[in-house]
Protein backbone atom coordinates (compact mmCIF):
# COMPACT_ATOMS: atom_id res chain seq x y z
CA UNK A 1 0.00 0.00 0.00
CA UNK A 2 1.25 3.38 -0.81
CA UNK A 3 1.81 5.66 1.79
CA UNK A 4 -0.09 9.17 1.52
CA UNK A 5 0.35 12.27 2.00
CA UNK A 6 -1.63 15.23 2.81
CA UNK A 7 -1.26 19.60 2.58
CA UNK A 8 -2.00 20.56 5.73
CA UNK A 9 -4.80 22.53 6.13
CA UNK A 10 -3.52 25.62 5.75
CA UNK A 11 -2.44 25.72 2.14
CA UNK A 12 -6.64 25.38 1.39
CA UNK A 13 -6.99 27.91 3.96
CA UNK A 14 -5.58 30.34 1.67
CA UNK A 15 -8.25 30.33 -0.73
CA UNK A 16 -11.14 30.68 2.03
CA UNK A 17 -13.35 33.77 1.65
CA UNK A 18 -14.67 32.89 5.15
CA UNK A 19 -12.08 31.33 7.68
CA UNK A 20 -13.56 28.84 10.13
CA UNK A 21 -12.38 29.92 13.94
CA UNK A 22 -9.38 26.98 14.97
CA UNK A 23 -10.77 27.18 18.35
CA UNK A 24 -13.99 25.52 16.54
CA UNK A 25 -11.68 23.16 14.78
CA UNK A 26 -9.95 21.98 18.00
CA UNK A 27 -12.39 18.95 18.16
CA UNK A 28 -12.60 18.06 14.69
CA UNK A 29 -11.11 15.03 13.10
CA UNK A 30 -7.79 16.15 11.16
CA UNK A 31 -8.78 18.47 8.21
CA UNK A 32 -7.60 16.07 5.42
CA UNK A 33 -6.55 17.51 2.07
CA UNK A 34 -6.12 15.36 -1.27
CA UNK A 35 -3.13 13.48 -1.34
CA UNK A 36 0.11 15.06 -3.91
CA UNK A 37 0.06 13.28 -7.10
CA UNK A 38 -1.94 10.12 -9.09
CA UNK A 39 -5.07 8.18 -7.59
CA UNK A 40 -4.35 4.95 -5.22
CA UNK A 41 -7.31 3.60 -3.18
CA UNK A 42 -7.60 3.85 -0.04
CA UNK A 43 -7.92 0.90 2.18
CA UNK A 44 -7.78 1.43 5.50
CA UNK A 45 -6.36 -1.11 8.22
CA UNK A 46 -8.49 -4.50 8.35
CA UNK A 47 -10.67 -3.43 5.58
CA UNK A 48 -12.53 -6.71 3.48
CA UNK A 49 -13.57 -4.66 0.96
CA UNK A 50 -11.97 -3.94 -2.88
CA UNK A 51 -11.73 0.14 -2.09
CA UNK A 52 -13.48 2.38 -4.64
CA UNK A 53 -10.58 4.28 -7.00
CA UNK A 54 -12.01 7.88 -7.82
CA UNK A 55 -11.24 9.09 -10.79
CA UNK A 56 -8.58 11.92 -10.32
CA UNK A 57 -9.76 11.41 -6.94
CA UNK A 58 -9.20 10.40 -3.41
CA UNK A 59 -11.23 8.80 -0.41
CA UNK A 60 -11.75 10.67 2.57
CA UNK A 61 -9.94 9.44 5.41
CA UNK A 62 -11.90 8.97 8.99
CA UNK A 63 -10.95 8.49 12.56
CA UNK A 64 -12.53 6.08 14.81
CA UNK A 65 -14.04 7.71 18.07
CA UNK A 66 -15.79 5.20 20.12
CA UNK A 67 -16.58 3.27 17.23
CA UNK A 68 -17.74 5.96 14.96
CA UNK A 69 -16.19 7.01 11.77
CA UNK A 70 -16.31 10.41 11.99
CA UNK A 71 -15.36 12.92 8.82
CA UNK A 72 -14.61 16.59 8.29
CA UNK A 73 -15.69 17.92 4.99
CA UNK A 74 -14.87 21.56 4.38
CA UNK A 75 -17.13 23.11 1.85
CA UNK A 76 -14.84 25.74 0.01
CA UNK A 77 -13.20 27.96 -3.00
CA UNK A 78 -11.12 25.48 -4.92
CA UNK A 79 -8.73 25.55 -7.70
CA UNK A 80 -9.35 22.64 -10.20
CA UNK A 81 -7.19 21.74 -13.12
CA UNK A 82 -9.53 20.32 -15.82
CA UNK A 83 -6.71 19.30 -17.77
CA UNK A 84 -3.59 20.73 -18.63
CA UNK A 85 -4.08 23.77 -19.93
CA UNK A 86 -7.27 25.20 -17.96
CA UNK A 87 -7.62 25.78 -14.75
CA UNK A 88 -10.95 26.78 -13.01
CA UNK A 89 -12.26 28.97 -10.10
CA UNK A 90 -15.12 26.04 -8.46
CA UNK A 91 -16.62 24.93 -5.22
CA UNK A 92 -15.53 21.96 -3.65
CA UNK A 93 -14.67 20.19 -0.33
CA UNK A 94 -11.51 19.76 1.19
CA UNK A 95 -9.25 21.52 -1.68
CA UNK A 96 -10.89 19.66 -4.50
CA UNK A 97 -14.31 19.66 -6.75
CA UNK A 98 -15.21 17.05 -6.35
CA UNK A 99 -14.83 16.50 -2.73
CA UNK A 100 -13.52 13.38 -1.59
CA UNK A 101 -15.37 9.93 -1.69
CA UNK A 102 -16.65 9.09 1.52
CA UNK A 103 -16.00 5.23 1.65
CA UNK A 104 -17.65 2.96 5.08
CA UNK A 105 -19.68 -0.20 5.19
CA UNK A 106 -22.51 -1.27 5.67
CA UNK A 107 -24.01 -0.43 9.64
CA UNK A 108 -21.33 1.82 10.36
CA UNK A 109 -22.11 5.08 12.56
CA UNK A 110 -21.12 8.06 11.12
CA UNK A 111 -20.25 11.87 11.88
CA UNK A 112 -19.96 14.09 9.55
CA UNK A 113 -18.56 17.57 10.48
CA UNK A 114 -19.18 19.90 7.87
CA UNK A 115 -17.35 23.35 8.00
CA UNK A 116 -18.52 26.18 5.47
CA UNK A 117 -15.74 28.68 3.98
CA UNK A 118 -17.82 29.71 0.95
CA UNK A 119 -19.45 33.19 0.94
CA UNK A 120 -22.70 32.02 1.63
CA UNK A 121 -25.27 29.45 3.57
CA UNK A 122 -24.93 25.41 2.39
CA UNK A 123 -26.30 22.16 3.78
CA UNK A 124 -25.18 18.59 2.74
CA UNK A 125 -27.94 16.37 1.30
CA UNK A 126 -26.79 12.64 1.90
CA UNK A 127 -28.19 11.92 -1.46
CA UNK A 128 -29.83 8.17 -1.59
CA UNK A 129 -29.53 7.25 2.06
CA UNK A 130 -31.98 6.22 4.81
CA UNK A 131 -31.04 8.23 7.91
CA UNK A 132 -33.53 10.34 10.46
CA UNK A 133 -35.20 13.09 8.76
CA UNK A 134 -33.45 15.68 10.61
CA UNK A 135 -30.51 14.87 8.54
CA UNK A 136 -31.37 15.23 5.10
CA UNK A 137 -29.63 18.42 4.76
CA UNK A 138 -32.57 20.28 3.03
CA UNK A 139 -31.91 23.77 3.63
CA UNK A 140 -35.64 25.55 5.53
CA UNK A 141 -36.82 22.03 5.83
CA UNK A 142 -34.89 20.02 8.12
CA UNK A 143 -32.31 22.30 9.44
CA UNK A 144 -31.30 26.08 8.94
CA UNK A 145 -28.58 26.69 6.58
CA UNK A 146 -25.23 26.74 7.51
CA UNK A 147 -23.81 30.45 7.47
CA UNK A 148 -20.31 31.10 6.45
CA UNK A 149 -17.60 30.17 9.20
CA UNK A 150 -20.09 27.83 10.96
CA UNK A 151 -19.09 23.96 11.73
CA UNK A 152 -22.13 22.10 11.62
CA UNK A 153 -22.33 17.67 12.52
CA UNK A 154 -24.82 15.03 11.18
CA UNK A 155 -24.84 11.84 12.63
CA UNK A 156 -26.46 8.72 10.98
CA UNK A 157 -26.03 5.12 10.19
CA UNK A 158 -24.91 3.84 6.96
CA UNK A 159 -27.98 1.48 6.78
CA UNK A 160 -27.86 0.58 2.56
CA UNK A 161 -25.19 -0.89 0.98
CA UNK A 162 -24.91 0.63 -2.35
CA UNK A 163 -23.53 3.73 -4.52
CA UNK A 164 -24.68 7.30 -3.46
CA UNK A 165 -23.82 10.91 -3.66
CA UNK A 166 -23.49 14.41 -1.40
CA UNK A 167 -24.37 17.66 -2.33
CA UNK A 168 -25.76 20.77 -1.21
CA UNK A 169 -29.41 21.31 -0.83
CA UNK A 170 -28.63 25.18 -0.38
CA UNK A 171 -28.93 27.37 -3.20
CA UNK A 172 -28.05 24.57 -4.90
CA UNK A 173 -28.47 26.00 -8.65
CA UNK A 174 -25.39 28.24 -7.80
CA UNK A 175 -23.64 25.59 -5.15
CA UNK A 176 -24.24 22.45 -8.26
CA UNK A 177 -23.10 24.76 -10.81
CA UNK A 178 -19.54 25.47 -9.33
CA UNK A 179 -18.72 21.97 -8.27
CA UNK A 180 -19.73 21.72 -4.98
CA UNK A 181 -21.04 17.22 -4.77
CA UNK A 182 -19.24 14.56 -3.87
CA UNK A 183 -19.49 10.66 -3.99
CA UNK A 184 -20.49 8.08 -1.10
CA UNK A 185 -19.94 4.44 -1.57
CA UNK A 186 -21.12 2.06 1.08
CA UNK A 187 -19.65 -1.56 1.37
CA UNK A 188 -21.84 -4.67 2.31
CA UNK A 189 -20.85 -6.44 5.87
CA UNK A 190 -21.31 -9.07 4.37
CA UNK A 191 -21.41 -11.05 0.95
CA UNK A 192 -24.78 -10.60 -0.66
CA UNK A 193 -25.94 -12.89 -3.80
CA UNK A 194 -26.52 -8.92 -4.80
CA UNK A 195 -23.46 -7.70 -5.18
CA UNK A 196 -20.62 -9.12 -6.39
CA UNK A 197 -16.89 -9.30 -5.42
CA UNK A 198 -14.87 -7.21 -7.51
CA UNK A 199 -11.36 -6.67 -8.19
CA UNK A 200 -11.12 -3.24 -9.43
CA UNK A 201 -13.83 -0.79 -8.13
CA UNK A 202 -14.10 2.82 -10.23
CA UNK A 203 -16.15 5.71 -9.52
CA UNK A 204 -16.70 9.15 -11.25
CA UNK A 205 -19.54 12.16 -10.67
CA UNK A 206 -20.61 13.68 -14.16
CA UNK A 207 -20.90 17.42 -13.86
CA UNK A 208 -21.32 20.10 -16.47
CA UNK A 209 -20.08 24.33 -16.41
CA UNK A 210 -20.45 27.01 -18.75
CA UNK A 211 -17.39 28.78 -18.70
CA UNK A 212 -16.36 31.09 -21.76
CA UNK A 213 -13.34 30.58 -23.71
CA UNK A 214 -10.80 32.31 -21.66
CA UNK A 215 -12.09 32.59 -18.44
CA UNK A 216 -11.88 30.75 -15.01
CA UNK A 217 -15.44 30.83 -13.50
CA UNK A 218 -18.75 29.04 -14.45
CA UNK A 219 -21.98 31.21 -15.05
CA UNK A 220 -23.87 29.52 -12.47
CA UNK A 221 -27.40 31.04 -13.94
CA UNK A 222 -27.05 28.64 -17.19
CA UNK A 223 -29.71 26.58 -17.56
CA UNK A 224 -29.11 24.10 -20.58
CA UNK A 225 -26.66 25.47 -22.61
CA UNK A 226 -23.27 23.91 -20.55
CA UNK A 227 -20.39 23.73 -22.94
CA UNK A 228 -17.62 21.88 -20.44
CA UNK A 229 -18.49 18.12 -20.00
CA UNK A 230 -16.44 16.86 -17.12
CA UNK A 231 -16.24 13.34 -15.17
CA UNK A 232 -15.03 14.27 -11.59
CA UNK A 233 -14.51 17.91 -12.79
CA UNK A 234 -12.37 16.70 -15.42
CA UNK A 235 -11.75 16.58 -19.09
CA UNK A 236 -10.34 14.19 -21.67
CA UNK A 237 -7.26 13.80 -21.88
CA UNK A 238 -7.00 14.76 -18.37
CA UNK A 239 -9.01 11.66 -17.17
CA UNK A 240 -7.98 9.02 -15.39
CA UNK A 241 -7.95 5.92 -17.73
CA UNK A 242 -9.40 2.68 -16.02
CA UNK A 243 -5.98 0.42 -16.10
CA UNK A 244 -6.91 -3.08 -15.12
CA UNK A 245 -5.39 -6.82 -15.72
CA UNK A 246 -6.63 -8.92 -18.01
CA UNK A 247 -9.85 -11.60 -16.53
CA UNK A 248 -10.80 -8.53 -13.98
CA UNK A 249 -13.98 -8.53 -12.72
CA UNK A 250 -14.62 -4.18 -12.89
CA UNK A 251 -17.11 -2.32 -11.39
CA UNK A 252 -17.95 1.45 -12.48
CA UNK A 253 -20.22 3.52 -10.32
CA UNK A 254 -21.57 6.63 -12.49
CA UNK A 255 -23.32 9.44 -10.63
CA UNK A 256 -25.22 12.30 -12.81
CA UNK A 257 -25.42 15.81 -11.47
CA UNK A 258 -25.39 17.39 -14.72
CA UNK A 259 -28.98 19.26 -15.88
CA UNK A 260 -29.13 16.62 -19.09
CA UNK A 261 -28.90 12.75 -19.33
CA UNK A 262 -25.66 11.02 -20.31
CA UNK A 263 -25.78 7.85 -21.88
CA UNK A 264 -22.02 5.80 -21.00
CA UNK A 265 -21.32 3.71 -23.45
CA UNK A 266 -18.29 1.39 -23.27
CA UNK A 267 -16.39 -0.55 -26.18
CA UNK A 268 -15.25 -4.25 -26.84
CA UNK A 269 -16.84 -5.27 -23.60
CA UNK A 270 -21.01 -6.21 -22.62
CA UNK A 271 -22.06 -4.99 -18.71
CA UNK A 272 -24.64 -5.45 -16.71
CA UNK A 273 -26.18 -2.43 -14.69
CA UNK A 274 -25.97 -4.57 -11.12
CA UNK A 275 -27.34 -1.41 -8.94
CA UNK A 276 -28.50 2.45 -8.76
CA UNK A 277 -28.78 4.77 -5.93
CA UNK A 278 -31.62 2.69 -4.93
CA UNK A 279 -29.75 -0.59 -4.45
CA UNK A 280 -28.88 -3.54 -6.28
CA UNK A 281 -31.07 -4.96 -9.14
CA UNK A 282 -31.90 -8.43 -8.35
CA UNK A 283 -29.99 -10.87 -11.25
CA UNK A 284 -33.15 -11.73 -12.50
CA UNK A 285 -33.79 -7.89 -13.59
CA UNK A 286 -30.32 -7.52 -15.26
CA UNK A 287 -29.48 -7.47 -19.18
CA UNK A 288 -27.09 -7.59 -21.11
CA UNK A 289 -25.87 -3.81 -22.49
CA UNK A 290 -23.19 -1.68 -24.08
CA UNK A 291 -24.43 1.77 -23.22
CA UNK A 292 -26.56 2.87 -20.50
CA UNK A 293 -28.54 6.02 -19.71
CA UNK A 294 -27.65 7.82 -16.54
CA UNK A 295 -30.20 10.03 -16.05
CA UNK A 296 -30.34 13.61 -14.00
CA UNK A 297 -29.72 12.63 -10.33
CA UNK A 298 -29.27 9.18 -11.19
CA UNK A 299 -26.57 6.64 -10.42
CA UNK A 300 -25.87 3.58 -11.82
CA UNK A 301 -22.94 0.98 -11.11
CA UNK A 302 -22.41 -1.29 -14.56
CA UNK A 303 -20.19 -4.81 -13.87
CA UNK A 304 -18.32 -6.79 -16.31
CA UNK A 305 -15.39 -9.03 -16.82
CA UNK A 306 -12.69 -7.30 -18.37
CA UNK A 307 -11.66 -10.25 -20.87
CA UNK A 308 -10.20 -8.46 -24.35
CA UNK A 309 -7.11 -6.85 -24.08
CA UNK A 310 -6.59 -3.49 -25.94
CA UNK A 311 -7.24 0.85 -24.87
CA UNK A 312 -11.06 0.71 -25.48
CA UNK A 313 -13.40 3.71 -25.40
CA UNK A 314 -15.22 4.53 -22.30
CA UNK A 315 -17.30 7.63 -22.98
CA UNK A 316 -20.86 9.89 -23.31
CA UNK A 317 -22.53 8.63 -26.16
CA UNK A 318 -23.64 11.89 -26.85
CA UNK A 319 -21.11 13.58 -29.32
CA UNK A 320 -21.50 17.08 -28.21
CA UNK A 321 -20.32 16.07 -24.67
CA UNK A 322 -17.01 14.37 -26.07
CA UNK A 323 -15.65 17.92 -27.02
CA UNK A 324 -13.73 20.46 -25.16
CA UNK A 325 -15.37 24.28 -24.28
CA UNK A 326 -16.21 25.98 -27.97
CA UNK A 327 -18.39 29.11 -28.10
CA UNK A 328 -22.27 28.24 -29.19
CA UNK A 329 -23.91 29.30 -32.36
CA UNK A 330 -20.89 28.49 -34.87
CA UNK A 331 -22.59 28.10 -38.52
CA UNK A 332 -22.34 24.62 -39.54
CA UNK A 333 -19.97 25.08 -42.96
CA UNK A 334 -19.27 21.24 -44.14
CA UNK A 335 -19.25 21.69 -47.58
CA UNK A 336 -19.33 25.69 -47.78
CA UNK A 337 -16.60 26.96 -50.12
CA UNK A 338 -15.66 29.75 -48.09
CA UNK A 339 -12.70 30.79 -50.13
CA UNK A 340 -14.65 33.93 -51.95
CA UNK A 341 -14.93 35.57 -48.78
CA UNK A 342 -11.72 34.64 -47.05
CA UNK A 343 -10.00 37.65 -48.45
CA UNK A 344 -12.41 39.84 -47.42
CA UNK A 345 -12.60 38.73 -43.55
CA UNK A 346 -8.97 38.76 -43.53
CA UNK A 347 -8.82 42.15 -44.44
CA UNK A 348 -11.02 42.67 -41.98
CA UNK A 349 -9.95 40.43 -38.57
CA UNK A 350 -6.02 39.41 -39.61
CA UNK A 351 -5.57 35.81 -39.22
CA UNK A 352 -8.75 34.72 -39.65
CA UNK A 353 -9.07 30.96 -40.75
CA UNK A 354 -11.99 29.61 -42.62
CA UNK A 355 -13.26 26.11 -40.71
CA UNK A 356 -14.69 23.30 -41.00
CA UNK A 357 -15.72 23.45 -44.87
CA UNK A 358 -14.63 19.56 -44.33
CA UNK A 359 -15.99 18.51 -40.92
CA UNK A 360 -14.65 19.71 -37.64
CA UNK A 361 -11.95 16.92 -37.28
CA UNK A 362 -9.25 20.08 -38.01
CA UNK A 363 -9.87 21.85 -34.37
CA UNK A 364 -8.23 19.15 -32.75
CA UNK A 365 -5.13 18.59 -35.30
CA UNK A 366 -4.05 22.32 -35.91
CA UNK A 367 -2.76 24.10 -32.91
CA UNK A 368 -4.69 27.11 -33.41
CA UNK A 369 -3.86 29.80 -31.17
CA UNK A 370 -6.47 29.77 -28.44
CA UNK A 371 -7.61 32.38 -25.84
CA UNK A 372 -5.91 32.12 -22.43
CA UNK A 373 -6.75 29.41 -20.30
CA UNK A 374 -9.04 27.08 -22.20
CA UNK A 375 -8.84 23.82 -23.97
CA UNK A 376 -9.25 23.17 -27.74
CA UNK A 377 -12.25 21.43 -28.60
CA UNK A 378 -10.86 18.02 -29.58
CA UNK A 379 -7.03 18.04 -27.87
CA UNK A 380 -5.88 14.46 -27.29
CA UNK A 381 -3.34 12.82 -28.70
CA UNK A 382 -3.60 8.91 -29.15
CA UNK A 383 -0.68 6.14 -31.13
CA UNK A 384 -2.10 6.97 -33.77
CA UNK A 385 -2.31 10.72 -34.18
CA UNK A 386 -4.88 13.27 -33.26
CA UNK A 387 -7.44 11.95 -30.97
CA UNK A 388 -10.14 13.73 -32.06
CA UNK A 389 -12.31 13.68 -28.67
CA UNK A 390 -12.69 16.01 -25.06
CA UNK A 391 -15.02 16.46 -22.54
CA UNK A 392 -16.55 12.50 -21.18
CA UNK A 393 -13.93 10.32 -22.59
CA UNK A 394 -11.31 8.00 -21.03
CA UNK A 395 -9.46 4.59 -21.98
CA UNK A 396 -10.02 1.53 -20.19
CA UNK A 397 -7.14 -0.57 -20.28
CA UNK A 398 -6.74 -3.73 -20.19
CA UNK A 399 -3.52 -5.92 -20.19
CA UNK A 400 -2.44 -9.38 -19.23
CA UNK A 401 0.80 -7.98 -17.75
CA UNK A 402 -1.07 -5.55 -15.15
CA UNK A 403 -0.25 -6.60 -11.76
CA UNK A 404 -3.21 -6.92 -9.49
CA UNK A 405 -3.97 -3.93 -7.61
CA UNK A 406 -1.82 -2.31 -9.72
CA UNK A 407 -3.55 1.19 -11.04
CA UNK A 408 -0.54 2.35 -12.86
CA UNK A 409 -0.81 3.44 -16.63
CA UNK A 410 0.68 0.95 -18.90
CA UNK A 411 0.82 3.16 -22.03
CA UNK A 412 -0.57 2.52 -24.91
CA UNK A 413 -1.61 -1.33 -26.45
CA UNK A 414 0.58 -2.23 -28.83
CA UNK A 415 -1.57 -4.94 -30.40
CA UNK A 416 -0.76 -8.16 -32.14
CA UNK A 417 0.82 -8.48 -35.75
CA UNK A 418 -2.57 -8.80 -38.12
CA UNK A 419 -5.02 -7.76 -35.91
CA UNK A 420 -4.52 -3.66 -36.75
CA UNK A 421 -6.78 -2.28 -39.36
CA UNK A 422 -5.44 -0.93 -42.43
CA UNK A 423 -5.20 1.03 -45.81
CA UNK A 424 -6.20 -1.52 -48.66
CA UNK A 425 -4.19 -1.49 -51.75
CA UNK A 426 -5.44 -4.34 -53.94
CA UNK A 427 -8.33 -3.76 -56.23
CA UNK A 428 -11.36 -2.09 -54.77
CA UNK A 429 -14.99 -4.06 -55.34
CA UNK A 430 -17.69 -1.91 -56.46
CA UNK A 431 -19.34 -0.62 -53.51
CA UNK A 432 -23.75 -0.80 -53.60
CA UNK A 433 -25.30 2.67 -53.64
CA UNK A 434 -28.48 3.23 -51.90
CA UNK A 435 -31.46 2.29 -54.51
CA UNK A 436 -33.17 5.68 -56.33
CA UNK A 437 -36.27 6.62 -54.18
CA UNK A 438 -38.53 7.82 -56.70
CA UNK A 439 -39.66 11.70 -56.08
CA UNK A 440 -42.98 13.35 -56.74
CA UNK A 441 -42.24 17.47 -57.68
CA UNK A 442 -45.96 17.59 -57.00
CA UNK A 443 -46.12 16.77 -53.78
CA UNK A 444 -42.61 18.66 -51.71
CA UNK A 445 -44.12 19.03 -48.35
CA UNK A 446 -46.22 15.68 -48.04
CA UNK A 447 -43.96 13.39 -48.96
CA UNK A 448 -44.89 10.88 -46.01
CA UNK A 449 -47.48 9.79 -48.21
CA UNK A 450 -48.11 6.06 -48.77
CA UNK A 451 -46.75 6.29 -52.48
CA UNK A 452 -43.66 7.31 -51.08
CA UNK A 453 -43.18 4.55 -48.40
CA UNK A 454 -44.12 1.56 -50.99
CA UNK A 455 -41.66 2.98 -53.45
CA UNK A 456 -38.67 1.92 -51.45
CA UNK A 457 -36.82 -0.79 -52.76
CA UNK A 458 -34.66 -2.99 -50.94
CA UNK A 459 -30.99 -2.93 -52.58
CA UNK A 460 -30.14 -6.64 -53.21
CA UNK A 461 -33.29 -6.86 -55.46
CA UNK A 462 -32.08 -4.37 -58.22
CA UNK A 463 -28.47 -3.20 -57.45
CA UNK A 464 -28.17 -2.14 -61.19
CA UNK A 465 -31.10 0.72 -60.40
CA UNK A 466 -28.41 2.58 -58.70
CA UNK A 467 -28.21 5.98 -61.27
CA UNK A 468 -24.77 6.57 -62.03
CA UNK A 469 -24.30 10.38 -61.00
CA UNK A 470 -27.43 11.29 -60.38
CA UNK A 471 -27.69 14.30 -58.51
CA UNK A 472 -30.86 14.23 -56.11
CA UNK A 473 -30.10 18.05 -55.68
CA UNK A 474 -32.13 18.67 -59.03
CA UNK A 475 -35.62 16.97 -58.06
CA UNK A 476 -35.78 18.28 -54.36
CA UNK A 477 -38.49 21.03 -53.70
CA UNK A 478 -35.82 23.16 -52.11
CA UNK A 479 -31.97 23.23 -50.88
CA UNK A 480 -30.75 24.05 -47.10
CA UNK A 481 -29.42 26.79 -46.74
CA UNK A 482 -26.12 27.16 -44.79
CA UNK A 483 -26.28 27.83 -41.08
CA UNK A 484 -29.76 25.91 -40.69
CA UNK A 485 -28.11 23.37 -39.18
CA UNK A 486 -26.01 25.90 -36.74
CA UNK A 487 -24.71 24.31 -33.83
CA UNK A 488 -27.29 24.44 -30.76
CA UNK A 489 -27.10 22.37 -27.85
CU1 LIG B 1 -23.22 13.27 -22.03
Amino acid sequence: MQRRHFFSGAVAGTLASAAVARSALAALPELHQPPVGGSTPWRPEGARYTPVLTLNGWTLPWRLNQGVKEFHLVAEPVVREIAPGMQMRLWGYNGQSPGPTIEVVEGDRVRLFVSNRLPEPTTVHWHGQRLPNGMDGVAGLTQPAIEPGKTWVYEFVARRPGTFMYHPHADEMTQMAMGLMGLWITHPRQTSPLIAQVDRDFAFLMASYNVEPGSATPQVNTMLDFNLWTWNSRTFPGIDSLNVRLGDKVRIRVGNLTMTNHPIHLHGHEFTVTGTDGGPVPPTARWPEVTTDVGVGQMRQIEFVADEEGDWALHCHKSHHTMGPMGHNVPTMIGVDQSAVLEKIQNLVPGYMAMGERGMAEMGSMRMPLPENTLPMMGGRGPHGSLDMGGMFTLLKVRRGQKPGDHSDPGWYQPPAGTLAREWTGPVPEAPQAPAQPTSPAAPAASHDAAAMHGHQHPSSSPEATPAGASPDSTLPSVRKPGAGAHQH
